[in-house]
C-alpha cells in the first residue's frame, strides 16, 4: 500500500477559497492549480506522516510551529509549509480594498512613514530572499515590522530571527511564479499587489 494512502487526515487540505482563476491575470489558473493541488497538498500528506503516532496529534498547527525547534526536519519543512500556503490562499482575493484603510494604516504609516515605504521594504524583502522563502509583514506589540524566512519557515517558529503574528505574507518559491513569470520575480510582486485582500489582513492585524 502506498504511504499516501495508508497517512491518517490529522491536519486537512482546506479548498482554495475562490476559483484556480479567480486572481487572473496578476497570478495564473495553472500556477494556483499545481500550487494548491500538488505542492500544498503534498507539505499537508507529509506533515501527517511525520506526526501520526508522535506527541504531536492533536496539537494545533500554532502550537506545533512555536516549538518547531524542537522537532526533526519534516515537521519544520511540511508544518510550515502547511500553514503558509493555508495563510497565503487567505490573504489574497480577487477584489476588494486596493490598499489598507483605516487603523491598518495607520499602524503602517506610524512603522513605515507611508503606504510607499512599506510597499517598496516589503518587495525588497521578497526580492533579496536568495533563493525558495517567503516576505512578511509581522505584528509585534502594536506595530509592524517587515522581515524574511527561508524556506517554509515563518515569524510563529521560535527559531525565526524576527518573531511574531504574520499579518501579509508572500511566496517567493519558485513554483508561486514561475509558470507566468519565469525569472522575473520583480513583476510577480508587483502584480501580487493587486490581489492582496486588505480586509483579511486588517483581521489578522486585530487578533
Ligand atoms: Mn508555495
Amino acid at each position: 500500500m502506498a504511504t499516501e494512502t495508508s497517512t491518517k487526515t490529522i491536519f486537512e487540505l482546506q479548498a482554495l477559497p475562490y476559483a484556480f482563476d479567480a486572481l487572473e491575470p496578476y497570478i495564473d489558473a495553472k500556477t494556483m492549480e499545481i500550487h494548491h493541488d500538488k505542492h500544498h497538498a503534498a507539505y499537508t500528506n507529509n506533515l501527517n506522516a511525520a506526526v501520526q503516532g508522535t506527541v504531536l496529534e492533536g496539537r494545533t498547527i500554532e502550537e506545533i510551529l512555536s516549538n518547531i525547534s524542537t522537532q526533526q526536519v519534516a515537521v519544520r519543512n511540511n508544518g510550515g509549509g502547511f500553514y503558509n500556503h493555508n495563510f497565503f490562499w487567505e490573504i489574497m482575493t480577487p477584489g476588494g480594498a486596493r490598499q489598507p484603510e483605516g487603523d491598518l494604516l495607520k499602524v503602517i504609516n506610524a512603522s513605515f512613514g507611508s503606504y510607499q515605504n512599506f510597499k517598496e521594504a516589503f518587495t525588497k524583502a521578497a526580492l533579496t530572499r536568495f533563493g525558495s522563502g517567503w516576505a512578511w509583514l509581522v505584528k509585534q506589540g502594536e506595530g509592524l515590522v517587515i522581515s524574511s524566512t527561508p524556506n517554509q519557515d515563518n515569524p510563529l517558529m521560535d527559531l525565526a530571527d524576527v518573531k511574531g503574528t504574520p499579518v501579509l505574507g508572500v511566496d517567493v518559491w519558485e513554483h508561486a511564479y514561475y509558470l507566468k513569470y519565469q525569472n522575473r520575480r520583480p513583476d510577480y510582486l508587483e502584480a501580487f499587489f493587486n490581489v492582496i485582500n486588505w480586509d483579511e489582513v486588517a483581521q489578522r492585524f486585530k487578533g
